[in-house]
Formats: C-alpha cells, structure tokens, sequence
C-alpha cells in the first residue's frame, strides 16, 4: 500500500523488465505524482511494468473491511499468469470454501468476490524522462542517532545490513525506550475526525484506544498562542482546574490503527458523536496538531487526580504507545492504563504471548517515558516462568529497599548528615511504602548527600534509584497463567508478596493462532477444541481467592470503564498479591461485527452474562465486610446466545455440528449461569456470621 513507498525498498529484489503492483488510493497521474522520484526513476530505468489497483475500497465495497488479501492474490495471479487465469480463480475458490466454508456462506460469497474484483486493476505508464529524475534527499531530523542508525534501517527492513559493531555498549539487551513513536506507520484507511462541538469531554474515547493515538489536551494562554490551531479547533476546558485552558482531543492520525472503537464509544452531545471515521487523505492535516500537542503542551495531570475518575486518567500521558497489536485489540487499552496510573514508577515482568511482542519487539518498544524521564522497565523471560520472574524483581527492588532502611537509619545518627538529610531520611522511614512520598525524598535527598560526602551519603547514592519506591506488574496471557505458568503463578499469589498480575484473558493462546486454553469456554471452537470444547473454563480468579489474602478482580473495561479503574487501583494499593482477569476481545474470537466493536462486545459480553465483574478485597475482611464483591448487574441470560452468535469462535459450531451446537450452546450457558450462582451467593453471604452448627 502507498505508506509503505517511504517506509521501504519496495523494488528491492525488482528484476529488469520485472511487475510491480501497488495497493493504493491514488489513480493515474496523482499517483505518478505521489511516486518517490526514487521509485520512478528505477521504474524507467529497469523497464518495470506498473499495476495498480484499490483494494482497499474493494475490499470494503465488499463488506470484507480491510482485508484486501484476497483481492490482492487474484490480481497477481491475473497478472503473473504464472497459471492460467481460469485455473488460479477456480483453485482459489476451491481454497476459499476449504478455509473459510465452516464461517458461513456470507464469509464464502463475499470472498468470491473479491476473487472476482481482483481483476479491476489498472496499468500506470511509465514515462522513459522518469530516469533523469533526482532522487530525493533524505529529509534532515532532529531524532535521536539511535533511532536513525539502528531504528529506522531495521523498520525498513535492512536490519541485515547492520553491523555487529553498530551494537556495541548494548551487549546486555538494553534497547531504548519509546521507539514506536517515530514509527508513524499511517497505515490506517479510515481514522477519527473530532467534531469539537459535540464533545463532552469524558474523555472514554482515550481510555479505550488500543493505540493511544486519541488523546486529551489542554493547553493554557501560552500554549495557545503558539498553537498551530486556535479556538475555533478548541473548546473551553471543563473543571475549576482548568479555568481559562482550552480543551482538544487530539488524533494521531499516522498511529490510528483505524479500529473505530474510540467512535463506538463516544456519547457525544444529545446523540450526536463528536467523532466521525474519515478517509486518512482527508485527515492528514491534523497531525501537525498532534505534533505540537506532544511537543510542546505540558501534561497537565497535576492538576487533577488521575485515579479519581475515567475522564481524569486520560489526562495522564500513556507511557505505552503505538503498538503494533492488531487494530482493536482488547488486550493493550488495559496495558496502557495501566502505565498512565502507575508508569513513571512500573517494572513488568512479562510473560510470552502477544503481550510480549507487541511490548517488546525489535526494534519497537511502546513503552515509554514521561517529560522527567521516568517510564516502565520491562522485561520478557519465558511463556513458563513469568510470575517467579516478576516476583524475584520484586524481592531483588525489597532487598535493596531494606539496605535503604538501614542507610536511612544510620544517617538519623550520623553526625556528619545535616538536619534536612536527617528529615528527609525519617520521612522516608516513614512513609516506604508510598511511591509519591519515597519520590520526593529521591529527588530532594540525592543533591544534599552528593554535597555531604559522608559514608552513609556514599551508601544511599550508591543505591539512588531504589529509594523510590516501584509498583510491581506482573503481565500475562491465559495460556501462561491459566495453563503453562499456573504453577508459578500459584507459588507467587501464596508468596504473601506486593506483587500486582494483570491476566489478558482472550480465552485462546492468541499469538499462536489461538489455541484452546483452560480459559476457553465450554462450546467455543478453538484450536484443539475443533469440534467445539467440552469442558468448562477454569475459575482461576476464585482459585486464587481461596487463599485470603490475595487480591482478586474480574474486568471487561468495555462493560465498565469505572469498575476496571477502581480495581487496578485497588490492585495496586493492597499490600500484598493482587491478580487482575482483563477480559480481553482479540482477532480470535471472530467477533462478526468486527474488532472496531471490541469494546462493545465486552458490554454485551457482561451484559449476557457471558463474563461477569467481580472484586474480592481481603482489606475488606479486615474491616469485618464480606470482601466479596458482585459488581456486575442480573444478566439478561435471554441474550446469551445472541451473544455466541456473534463470535465465529461460537456460530461455526453451527455451522459445522449443527446437532451438537444446541447442546453445546446450553452447556455454555449454564455453565456460565453456574458460575454467576457462585459469584452471587458469595456476595450474599453474611460475612463475620457464625454459621450454624452441624446438624448430626
Ligand atoms: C514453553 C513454551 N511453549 C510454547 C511457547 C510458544 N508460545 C509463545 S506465545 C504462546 C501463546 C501465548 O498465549 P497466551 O498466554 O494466552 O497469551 P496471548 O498471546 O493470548 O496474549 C505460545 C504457545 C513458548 N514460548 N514457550
Ligand atoms: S480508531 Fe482505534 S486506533 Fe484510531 S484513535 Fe480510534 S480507537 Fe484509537
Ligand atoms: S468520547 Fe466523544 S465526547 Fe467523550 S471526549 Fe471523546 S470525543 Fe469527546
Ligand atoms: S492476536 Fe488478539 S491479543 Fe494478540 S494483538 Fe491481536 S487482537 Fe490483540
């Protein structure tokens, strides 16, 4: 497609005399136009033959969104005539109803025609004069050397050309932080368009993102008159806090994926949205908005507090953005909050599967950090051992954290250290546990024992970057922590240790193509399961609870943007294990609506009865309450199978067992029925009452 023209050699491997197709918008002579020089040069100089064509229009004329593979594979076939032409349509047809017939016949017909249409391709001459056209000079920046020596090369594809040299001082594995920002992919057809005045400011649209890429802002006088904007792309912010501040919800638009959740969201003013899916052609002029907002407006998270509420969270800055997660994943918009709220402190263990790949591949790394240089340490060890890696960070940050104590004591009694070391080592006694308050002392204690110099100076500046104190997240998939890493993940959750486990539960091994876990769910068609699983799915987060002192809680963010909020929160501030279950809609799952409706379905998913939200807090116990808590309303199981339906995980069952499916579909529900009893009679039950004695 045309973004990749100046993201990579796209004629490298080119013979002369060779074809070049491109996927793109643009027709005749735009599109010579919007042709690199570069390109156009090799074109004439290597008698290429150029075909064009739009699949991606096609393919959405079709109804098959942006899947323009198809489309795609019969044009080249048309082209190449490698086969003759009548054959390669009919084995593609063959192969289309062997791959995609257990979906349905919609799925079939519509891929058909995109067989069909794969034939309106057209031929773009190439004019001989091109091959005295100058070639571009790179455009000059201003980026790190990192990111245009190593970064760049390897995005491009010529991460072969590297040198064993270029690596030199990055023998351990370190990369550095927020690379994915200087990727701008623009690879999305459609993104969202703000319509300012139909904007409440709630912000959902933010939180929801899988890709960060909406984002609030606001700016003071000062930001904005040197605005490249002004009020009319504005609104007066709301909130005492920002009296006299102009609000914009700003898109990136070359790092929207184009999922089109952030519209779904949106309530907008009496019904009407204030945001619009547009053609990316038609939006590219914001981006030089989101390029100042980044740069230049300071975050203005100070000024409220970020935990309170939904709308506030979002003016924290996300310290994981742009990840190359599928558009609309329902795993990352949790990920991502998670480092607004606690990144400028946050270490990740993370356990293999999606969540490590698009955290952590080469050479992009969405995680990030803030305007004070603090973000997310993040590691991946193995699929097997996630937890007891997260719990070893955690023990090695309480090992140090305790010779900090002693340093800390020691300079109370130290008769070199002056008055305020001595207060500030108290406070920091006093208050270890306390992110905020131990970052404090970090900043103010480091220049005074730098200018002391004593033995104990020495020993607290030697260990400076663990007197703050950090928020332990241990990340994994269902595969890893329902299945392979479970054990580990048991021993850790016994440990009694302040470590916090987020589970992005898609219900499948997704990053190998979504294989059956023991999170899948009774009637759902996985790998392994082909016919359909036959057994229930694993109540790992009531196994877990059974402990009594572990911190459990069950989430869907797009049922509840509140309750996912306050348990992460509460996960985060209890002193001991605490495990998150993030239901998590993935490609997988073959949501028909489409990933642009990720958030939906988990509104519908609750809302079924399909997925339930619950907290258990052992702090509750502690004040006498039932730490059980239901927080999801009476389903109305009368949409439970509607809900199935609209997953191909569930309606293939149909389709290809049809006399099983019913029974299958009534186990899933009764299995899920079964598990809402347990939850509500948990919730009922009367905590602190004696029960009644055993009746002989
Ligand atoms: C011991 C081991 N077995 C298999 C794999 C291959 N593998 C890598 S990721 C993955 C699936 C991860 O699934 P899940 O934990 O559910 O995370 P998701 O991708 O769904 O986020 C598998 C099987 C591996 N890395 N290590
Ligand atoms: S369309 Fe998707 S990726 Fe783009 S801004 Fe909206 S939610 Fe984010
Ligand atoms: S979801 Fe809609 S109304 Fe709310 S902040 Fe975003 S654009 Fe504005
Ligand atoms: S496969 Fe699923 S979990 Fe993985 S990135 Fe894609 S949508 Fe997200």
């Amino acid at each position: 497609m045309q973004a990749y023209l100046h993201m990579y050699d796209v004629t490298r491997g080119l013979r002369k005399g060779g074809t070049f197709l491109l996927n793109t918008i643009w027709e005749g002579e735009e599109l010579a136009k919007n042709l690199p020089n570069k390109i156009k040069k090799y074109f004439a100089d290597n008698d290429i033959t150029v075909y064009y064509i739009n699949a991606t229009k096609i393919a959405q004329e079709i109804g098959l969104g942006n899947r323009t593979n198809t489309i795609l594979q019969s044009a080249f076939f048309r082209i190449t005539e490698v086969i003759p032409v009548d054959l390669a349509v009919e084995q593609m047809k063959k192969f289309i109803v062997k791959s995609y017939g257990k979906k349905g016949q919609d799925v079939v017909d519509k891929n058909y025609a995109a067989v069909d249409r794969g034939g309106e391709y057209k031929q773009l001459p190439v004019d001989k004069a091109w091959s005295s056209l100058a070639e571009e000079a790179a455009a000059a920046n201003n980026d790190p050397e990192f990111i245009n020596k190593i970064v760049r090369p390897i995005n491009a594809q010529d991460g072969d050309l590297l040198k064993v040299s270029d690596f030199v001082g990055r023998e351990d594995g370190t990369w550095e932080q927020g690379t994915a920002a200087y990727e701008k992919r623009g690879v999305a057809a459609f993104v969202p368009e703000w319509l300012e005045e139909n904007c409440i400011q709630c912000n959902k649209c933010a939180f929801v993102c899988p890709h960060a890429a909406i984002r609030p802002f606001v700016l003071d006088e000062k930001e904005m008159a040197a605005a490249p904007f002004g009020d009319d792309n504005t609104i007066p912010a709301i909130g005492k806090q920002f009296t006299g501040m102009r609000f914009i919800q700003s898109v990136d638009v070359l790092d929207c994926l184009g999922c089109g959740n952030c519209v779904l969201v949106c309530p907008g003013k009496k019904g009407v949205k204030a945001l619009e899916m547009k053609p990316l052609e038609t939006q590219l002029e914001v981006q030089n908005e989101w390029d100042f907002c980044v740069k230049e407006v300071a975050s203005k998270q100070d000024l409220v507090d970020i935990k309170s509420n939904v709308k506030n969270s979002q003016f924290a800055t996300p310290l994981f953005e742009f990840s190359g997660a599928c558009s609309g994943c329902g795993e990352t918009p949790y990920v991502k909050l998670i480092s607004q709220l606690y990144g400028d402190h946050e270490i990740v263990a993370n356990a293999t599967g999606c969540s490590s790949i698009y955290s952590g591949s080469v050479p992009s790394t969405p995680y990030t950090t803030n305007a004070k240089g603090q973000g997310v340490a993040w590691a991946n060890s193995l699929f097997e051992d996630f937890a007891e890696f997260g719990l070893g960070m955690s023990l090695a940050h309480e090992k140090l954290q305790a010779r900090i104590a002693g340093l800390m004591q020691q300079a109370l009694e130290c008769p070199s250290c002056s008055a305020e070391i001595k207060e500030l080592a108290g406070k920091w006694l006093e208050n270890r546990t306390d992110f905020t308050v131990t970052s404090e002392v970090a900043e103010k204690i480091v220049p005074l024992c730098e200018a002391c110099g004593c033995d104990v100076c020495k020993g607290i500046l030697a260990n400076k970057e663990h007197i703050a104190k950090r928020s332990q997240w241990i990340i994994a998939g269902d595969g890893a922590a329902y299945d392979i890493g479970f054990g580990g993940l048991d021993h850790v959750l016994a440990s009694n240790k302040n470590v916090n486990v987020l589970v992005l539960d898609t219900e499948v091994y997704s990053n190998t193509g979504g294989q059956s876990s023991k999170a899948t769910p009774i009637g759902a068609i996985a790998k392994f399961a082909a016919a359909g699983k036959r057994i229930r799915k694993k109540d790992l987060g009531l196994i877990a609870s059974t402990y009594g002192y572990v911190y459990v809680a069950q989430v869907a963010m797009g049922a509840d943007n509140a309750q996912t909020l306050k348990a992460l929160r509460e996960a985060e501030a209890y002193d001991g294990p605490s495990l998150v279950i993030a239901y998590s809609p993935c490609i997988n799952h073959g949501i028909r609506a489409g990933m642009g409706h990720a958030q939906e379905e988990q509104a519908k998913a609750v809302e079924c009865g399909y997925w339930h939200l619950w907290r258990y807090n052992p702090a509750l116990e502690e004040e006498g309450k039932n730490p059980f808590s239901l927080d999801s309303k009476e389903p109305q199981w009368d949409k439970f199978e509607d809900f199935l339906k609209g997953e191909v995980r569930y309606a293939s069952v149909m389709k290809q067992y049809p006399a099983e499916a019913a029974e299958l579909f009534a186990a899933a529900k009764e299995n899920a029925q079964w598990r809402y009893n347990n939850y509500r009679r948990l919730a009922q039950q009367q905590w602190g009452v004696e029960p009644a004695p055993e009746v002989k």
